[in-house]
């Protein structure tokens, strides 16, 4: 197991997928996304000044983005977190000042390999935004399986993470298994937990211009410092294609989809994984 994630400066596609990915260990890039405009553009101003009307939706709840900017850094526990945004679904104006991610180019999750059901086509990319307190603190990994990359556009953002061998003392939740039942790692009861102690996190930061990758299946949960704002891009490539073509089997399976079917789409998930990058 790691203590610590490894920095690298800007790699390439192919020394990221010869040298890092076969690990399935978490890695932080720096200067991969330095030719995004977003990294000149975006401040907290910014989308004061430009958005200040914008409607947006995020923890079950309409918010108008002026409004949450003045009251998101207000420091204590329970600051707003703009989270999980959709960027071309909610925020389409922010879509050309993304760029592309080397690492993500040839994201399966639309590939014509993938059946259908399978696939997703809209809101890979998602915008955080938060004060200091805010934080994404219930415990998890990402749904279906897929890797995450988490690029730091403005400030530092810290993360605990720990390795999918330390499952059993993070009380996977039986209804959700990619969440702990632990609602809130930034502040809970250790006398009710008891067993998080035998666990082993990884603690780190990221700052501007860093890219997080986050395996899948690897638990994460962060907080802020001050104001952060980052892109997150959900991934799928040859390295998670079989684990999270199980996963969906698993749920059709408790769907009712008879047997012979899931048998035919794991050989066919199997057969074809060889041949994706
Ligand atoms: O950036 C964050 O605060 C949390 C992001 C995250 O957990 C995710 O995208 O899976």
């Amino acid at each position: 197991m790691i203590s610590e994630v490894e920095r690298v400066a800007d790699i390439s596609d192919s020394l990221f997928r010869s040298q890092f990915l076969p690990a399935q260990v978490p890695l932080v890039i720096s200067g991969c996304i330095e030719q995004w405009p977003a990294r000149k553009k975006w401040s907290l101003d910014y989308f004061a000044n430009q958005f200040p009307g914008k409607r947006l939706r995020f923890s079950e709840k309409q918010w108008n983005l002026g409004e949450f900017i003045t009251t998101m850094g207000c420091g204590s526990e329970s600051a707003p977190y703009l989270k999980e945004v959709k960027i071309d679904e909610q925020f389409p104006e922010l879509m050309p000042d993304i760029g592309e991610l080397r690492f993500t180019r040839t994201n399966l999750l639309t590939s014509r390999w993938l059946p259908r059901s399978m696939r997703i086509s809209k809101g890979i990319k998602a915008l955080f935004i938060g004060g200091a307190g805010s934080g994404f603190g219930q415990l998890h990994w990402d749904y279906s399986y897929l890797h995450v990359f988490i690029s730091q556009i403005r400030g530092e953002k810290d993360f605990v993470l720990y390795a999918p061998e330390d499952t059993p003392y993070l009380y996977q939740s039986p209804a959700y298994p990619n969440k702990s039942l632990i609602e809130d790692f930034n502040a809970f009861d250790q006398l009710k937990f008891p067993n998080v102690a035998k666990a082993s996190p990884i603690r780190l930061t990221i700052g501007e211009g860093d890219t997080l990758f986050i395996p899948a299946g690897w638990w994460h949960a962060t907080k802020m410092r001050g104001t952060s704002i980052s892109v997150a891009e959900s991934a799928l490539d040859k390295s998670n294609w079989c684990r999270r073509g199980d996963w969906y089997i698993d749920k059709y399976r408790a769907s009712g989809v008879p047997e012979w079917k899931l048998a035919l789409l794991k050989i066919y998930l199997r057969a074809v994984q060889p041949i994706l990058r």
